[in-house]
């Protein structure tokens, strides 16, 4: 039986950022604040003319602690809404990429995913959930927009009163009318990447020749990279780290970079590393490449993807244009060029790559932000950007540092870096954009240390499918050499504020190809503190992370 419930909360901070409603734990766990944003979910979708009843749902997350908990939640306004079917991951469970594909291959109305991707997890922890639509990618703002006025606007909720449902054994269950369908978290997804890549050479190729490791992170991909690389690709479970997934990551945070992934990091730089490494995030919908003593950082992993595209059979006759995000380094850009493709500049999120994939406009999407993916789901996808990199290598039968210097030869080099400034003060951040934006005006034709400044503005969008106009993006310093410096406040953070500040020149020097980002990058960064003056307003002497 459904019962109606009061919401009494208020309601006024469950707008959802870069990528959903993110908060710790905690908050999460006030009376009625989960159930009113799910709420708001299905007035949004109610008022946009969509009909709930007799539709299908998928619900997933990736295993952090309360999960089981909002999944339940979950399914019981789900039924009471009088949703006819729900898809929902054994234990609760699927990657931030299999709900995309398992929203796509059951056209679903769309589903829910609960996930704070990237953050830590646990009692002390995030939790998060986002709505993705009938594409199976994450809401447009349009769509956030209207959640989060529905989510101001609610004063009760119905829910059903019906014990849980056993999510630990799949298979078919009864929720009030509602069907409860447990579904195995894995088959779809590792499936739907065999029709993508070359299973057998990649196979061949690293029993053969090539040692990897891939890092799970104690997160949501340990039992999808055990059925690819194990059971699939038949390697030995020595190529495996932190796969068996836990509730709070084993106490880590689950973000795949050079300070987050430190284990990894540490045996590709030894002396007997592997040939290549790599790591996914906490929904497993990031990824970060290593070589045997090398990085690659994402913006060139992005246009290293796109230039050897063809070597994959699932993009063999080619692709149709690319994306990245604003902050993303223009190495991909270089490449679209060289292939006569379209390549499109959009705000952070991947919810802005989702109406140019819908429209056939691109095919393959990134962001700096260890995101990389493509048309098969709507999803940025950690696994798919590993067995990219695998099939391509495989093909060419090279490493991973000499593709890269290859490309760098090819097309130039984009150094690239990103300084964080995590947890700063919120007040402290709004007053450092408010002086950026101050001076932007007056940037235009000024020279610094030898650079003139070419444009210098605050990033906005107009989304070439629907018309939308997306404002307030990011500041963005332009100079004539093509070097940026974009600061921009992270949408996804819970503690207080984290600013980015994101750097990027151009280099076609042949002496300079090898060098080190930062050295490559060091009058620009040195530039940058002259002009924002980033350490005076967040009171710290250094970014917490530098990638
Ligand atoms: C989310 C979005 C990404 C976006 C990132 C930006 O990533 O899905 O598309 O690039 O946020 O994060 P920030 O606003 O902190 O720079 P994820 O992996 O957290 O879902």
């Amino acid at each position: 039986m459904s019962i109606q419930v009061k919401s009494t909360t208020a309601f006024d901070d469950q707008k959802p950022g870069t990528s959903g409603l993110r908060k710790k734990v905690a908050v999460i766990k006030t009376p009625n604040y989960l159930e009113n944003f799910i709420q708001a979910v299905f007035n949004s979708l109610k008022a946009a003319g969509e009909s709930l009843e007799g539709n299908s749902l998928v619900i997933g997350g990736d295993g952090r602690y309360y999960n089981k908990t909002a999944t339940q939640t979950l399914l019981k306004m789900a039924a009471a809404q009088g949703i006819s079917k729900v898809f929902v991951g054994q234990n609760g469970i699927l990657s931030t990429p299999a709900a995309s594909a398992v929203i796509r291959q059951h056209q679903t109305l769309g589903g829910f995913i609960l996930s704070a991707s990237h953050n830590p997890g646990g009692i002390d922890g995030d939790f998060g959930i986002k709505f993705n639509i009938a594409n199976g990618g994450p809401a447009p703002e349009k769509i956030t927009d209207a959640i989060y006025q529905a989510a101001c606007a609610i004063e009760t909720y119905p829910i059903s009163d019906a014990a849980d449902i056993d999510l630990s054994k799949q298979g078919s269950y009864q929720l009030e009318n509602m069907q409860v369908e447990v579904i195995d978290p894995v088959q779809i997804y590792a499936d739907l990447m065999e029709s993508v890549f070359d299973f057998a050479l990649i196979r061949e190729f690293c029993q053969q020749h090539f040692n990897i490791l891939f890092d799970a992170m104690h997160a949501v991909t340990g039992p999808y990279a055990e059925e690819i690389f194990v059971n699939r690709l038949g390697l030995s479970t020595d190529c495996l780290l932190n796969c068996t997934p836990s509730e709070d990551f084993a106490g880590g945070h689950p973000d795949p970079n050079l300070t987050y992934a430190k284990t990894l990091v540490e045996r590709l730089y030894a002396e007997d590393a592997p040939d290549f490494g790599a790591a996914s995030d906490g929904d497993g919908d990031r990824n970060m490449i290593l070589g045997k003593g090398c990085f690659v950082n994402p913006s060139d992993s992005l246009a290293i993807l796109t230039a050897n595209a063809t070597c994959i059979p699932g993009y063999k006759n080619g692709l149709v244009g690319v994306a990245r995000s604003m902050p993303t380094s223009s190495a991909v850009d270089v490449v679209a060029k060289a292939l006569n493709i379209p390549c499109y500049e959009t705000p952070t999120g991947w919810k802005f790559f989702g109406n140019l994939l819908d429209a056939g406009k691109v095919s393959f999407c990134g962001e700096e932000s260890f995101g990389t993916g493509s048309d098969h789901v709507r999803e940025k996808d950690g696994l798919w950007a590993v067995l990219a990199w695998l099939n391509i290598l495989a093909v060419k039968k090279i490493s991973v540092a000499e593709i890269l210097h290859a490309h760098w030869q090819q097309f130039g080099r984009h150094f690239y870096t990103r300084h964080d400034y995590e947890g700063i003060n919120s007040q402290g951040a709004a007053d450092l954009l408010a002086h950026i934006n101050a001076q932007l005006d007056s940037l235009a034709g000024q020279v610094f240390a030898g650079r003139t400044v070419s444009f210098a503005d605050n990033f906005s969008y107009t989304d070439p499918i629907d018309g939308s106009l997306s404002q307030g993006q990011g500041l963005r310093i332009g100079f004539d050499d093509g070097a940026r410096m974009i600061v921009r406040l992270s949408g996804t953070g819970t503690d207080g504020a984290t600013l980015r500040l994101y750097l990027e020149s151009y280099s076609q020097d042949p002496k300079m190809l090898t060098a080190d980002a930062q050295q490559g990058l060091s009058d620009l960064i040195a530039l940058s503190e002259q002009l924002l003056q980033i350490k005076a307003f967040t009171e710290r002497d250094a970014p917490s992370v530098i990638t």
